[in-house]
C-alpha cells in the first residue's frame, strides 16, 4: 500500500486545552518522507458530523490518535469508528494502548497500537503497512494465519529516542498555534524534555511493565533544547511567552542539572522568563532551592503522596516528616509556590494511616495541597493489590476503562470505610482547595500577573476532573 497522507488527532478531553506533544514529536520524525496533517480535539466536544468532515476533507490512508486512559477512551472509539467506515488504517499511540496492547488492538476499529515510544515505532509500522516490513518492533498488530485474525505483541523497539539527534516538536504544524496562548502577555509553553522517570513509584505508570520496556530508560535533554523550542514557538505566534512550563514526570533531578538549566534560561536572553519544575523531595536540598530561586523559578510540584511510613514504603516514595517540612518552609521563605501531591484511599491503607497523611497536609507547609483519589492504573503493582483484594472489577473490554481517572468514579480499595474515606477526601479538599485559590490570587499579584488574576476562574486540576 502506499501511504501520502498521515492525519494523526489528539484526542484529549471536552474540558482540557494541551498541545499535542506527543504527537507533534512523531510528525518531525517522519514530516519529510509524508504529508502530516494533526488535528487536535481537546478542549472540544467530538461530535461524528466534524469528524466525517475532517477525515472526508483530509483524505489520509493512515489515521494515528493519541489516547490514555479514562475519558479519552470512547471519544477515540467514535472516531475510529468513523475512520474504518471510510476505509482508514486506524492506530492507536500513547499511555492506554501501552499498558493494555493486546486488549486494545483486540477492538474492531484499531489495526494497530504502538506501545511505549513512538518515534522508531511508528516509522516501522508505517513500513510494515507499505509492505516493506515484515517484523515491525515496539508495537501490536492484527496478521491474517490461514484465514483466521491473529494478534501479535511485537518486541520492543533496540533504540531509543535521543534528545540531541531528536528534531523538535513539529509546532508549525498545528491549525491553530495561537489558541494555546490566549494571554497578550502571560502564556505558558509546556516543553517536553524528558522520557520515562527513574522511580517505579507503585501507583504511578511509570511502574507499568510495558512502560518499562517499552518506554525506555529516563532520559532528560539538554536545557538548551528548551530554549531552542522556546524561541521557535514564540517566533510562530502573536502573544508572548514569558513562563517555560517543565513540570512533567520528574525534571529536577541533581543540583548539576539545576545548575545547566539556569544557565540556560541565563543565556537565553530574554529578560525574566520564568519556569516551574517537578521533583521529590529527597532530590532537593537548600543549595538547589536557592539556585533555582534565583533564576526565575516559580513552582515546584513534589509528591508527598501519604504520611504513613508503611504506605511511602510500599510505593517507593520515603518522605522523611522533619526534613520535608524544613524543606517546604524554604522553598515558600524563598516565594517559590509549593504544591505538594497527595493520595487518599491507597490500597491497604487504614483509617490511622489517612490520619497521618492529614497531619503532613496539615504541618508541611504549602500553597496548594493536591489530593487526589487513589486512580487504579493497570498493570502497576497497586493495581495487582487491588485485583488480589477483589474489591476492583477489572474491565475485560477497552470500553471498560472509561471511567478510571475519573473523580466521581472511583473505588475504595483501601480499608478505610467508604463513609470516613470520601467525606475526608471531599472536606479536605473543599478546605484546601478554598486556601489553593486564595494564594494562586496572592502569586498572580507577586509576580504582576494582573490578567490571570482577574481572571482566575476555579479552572484548577480538582473542578476538570468532574468530567
Ligand atoms: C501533560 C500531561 C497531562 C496534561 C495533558 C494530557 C495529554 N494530552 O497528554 C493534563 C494536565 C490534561 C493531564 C491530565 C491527566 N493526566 Co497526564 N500527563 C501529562 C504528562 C506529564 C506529559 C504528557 C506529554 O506530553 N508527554 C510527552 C510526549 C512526548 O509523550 P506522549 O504523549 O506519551 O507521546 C509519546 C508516546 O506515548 C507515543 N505516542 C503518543 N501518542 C501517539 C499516537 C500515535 C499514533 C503513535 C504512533 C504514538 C503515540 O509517541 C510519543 C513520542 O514518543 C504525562 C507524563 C509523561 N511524561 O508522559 C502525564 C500522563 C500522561 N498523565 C497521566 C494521568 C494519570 C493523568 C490524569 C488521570 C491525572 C489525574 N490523576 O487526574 C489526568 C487525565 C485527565 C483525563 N481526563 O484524561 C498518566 C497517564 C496514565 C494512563 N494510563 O493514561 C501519565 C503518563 C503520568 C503518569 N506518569 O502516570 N496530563
Ligand atoms: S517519581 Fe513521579 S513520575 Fe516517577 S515513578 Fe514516581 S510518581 Fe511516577
Amino acid at each position: 500500500m502506499k501511504i501520502n497522507k498521515i492525519l494523526l488527532i489528539e484526542v484529549g478531553t471536552k474540558l482540557s486545552i494541551f498541545p499535542p506533544l506527543g504527537l507533534m514529536c512523531i510528525a518531525s520524525v517522519i514530516r519529510d518522507k509524508y504529508k502530516i496533517i494533526i488535528k487536535d480535539y481537546s478542549g472540544k466536544k467530538i461530535d461524528e458530523q466534524s469528524v466525517k468532515r475532517d477525515i472526508e476533507k483530509i483524505n489520509p490512508e493512515i489515521i494515528g490518535l493519541h489516547v490514555l486512559t479514562g475519558p479519552h477512551i470512547p471519544r477515540a472509539l467514535i472516531i475510529s469508528k468513523i475512520a474504518k467506515k471510510f476505509g482508514k488504517i486506524v492506530i492507536w499511540g500513547g499511555p492506554h494502548p501501552t499498558v493494555l496492547p493486546e486488549q486494545t488492538i483486540k477492538n474492531e476499529y484499531i489495526d494497530a497500537v504502538v506501545i511505549g515510544e513512538g518515534e522508531y515505532a511508528f516509522q516501522d509500522l508505517l513500513k510494515y503497512f507499505e509492505g516493506k516490513l515484515k517484523k515491525p518492533l515496539g508495537c501490536g498488530i492484527k496478521e491474517k494465519v490461514r484465514g483466521e485474525e491473529k494478534i501479535k505483541i511485537m518486541l520492543p523497539q533496540k533504540k531509543f529516542v535521543d534528545f540531541k539527534k531528536l528534531p523538535l516538536p513539529s509546532w508549525d504544524l498545528l491549525e491553530n498555534i495561537n489558541r494555546y496562548f490566549p494571554e497578550k502577555r502571560h502564556n505558558v509553553l509546556p516543553l517536553s524534555t524528558t522520557r520515562s522517570c527513574i522511580y517505579k513509584c507503585g501507583f504511578c505508570h511509570n511502574s507499568n511493565e510495558n512502560v518499562k520496556r517499552y518506554l525506555g530508560h529516563y532520559r532528560i535533554a539538554e536545557p538548551q533544547r528548551g530554549i531552542k523550542e522556546y524561541k521557535f514557538v514564540q517566533s510562530l505566534i502573536k502573544n508572548k511567552i514569558d513562563y517555560l512550563d517543565v513540570g512533567e514526570d520528574l525534571h529536577l533531578i541533581s543540583y548539576d542539572y539545576a545548575k545547566k538549566f539556569c544557565e540556560a534560561i541565563e543565556k537565553s536572553g530574554e529578560k525574566n522568563l520564568m519556569w516551574n519544575t517537578s521533583t521529590r523531595y529527597e532530590m532537593i536540598n537548600k543549595k538547589i532551592i536557592d539556585l533555582i530561586a534565583a533564576y526565575n523559578c516559580k513552582r515546584v510540584l513534589l509528591g508527598i503522596e501519604s504520611g504513613s511510613k508503611r504506605l511511602q514504603e510500599l510505593n517507593g516514595k520515603i518522605v522523611e516528616f522533619n526534613r520535608t517540612k524544613k524543606l517546604a518552609k524554604y522553598m515558600r521563605k524563598k516565594k517559590l509556590f509549593v504544591t505538594n501531591a497527595y493520595i487518599f484511599g491507597h490500597p491497604t491503607e487504614t483509617a490511622e494511616e489517612l490520619k497521618m497523611s492529614l497531619k503532613y497536609i496539615k504541618e508541611v507547609p504549602a500553597d496548594e495541597n493536591l489530593i487526589q483519589l487513589y486512580r487504579p492504573m493497570p498493570g502497576t503493582p497497586y493495581f495487582k493489590i487491588c485485583q488480589e483484594s477483589k474489591k476492583l472489577k477489572v474491565p475485560k473490554k477497552l470500553e471498560g476503562w472509561k471511567g478510571f481517572g475519573i473523580l466521581g468514579h472511583d473505588v475504595n480499595v483501601s480499608k478505610i470505610s467508604d463513609k470516613f474515606l470520601f467525606s475526608t477526601f471531599y472536606k479536605t479538599n473543599a478546605w484546601q482547595q478554598t486556601k489553593y485559590i486564595f494564594n494562586l490570587q496572592r502569586y498572580y499579584l507577586q509576580n504582576n500577573f494582573y490578567i490571570k488574576f482577574f481572571k482566575n476562574i476555579i479552572d484548577n486540576r480538582f473542578t476538570f476532573k468532574l468530567n
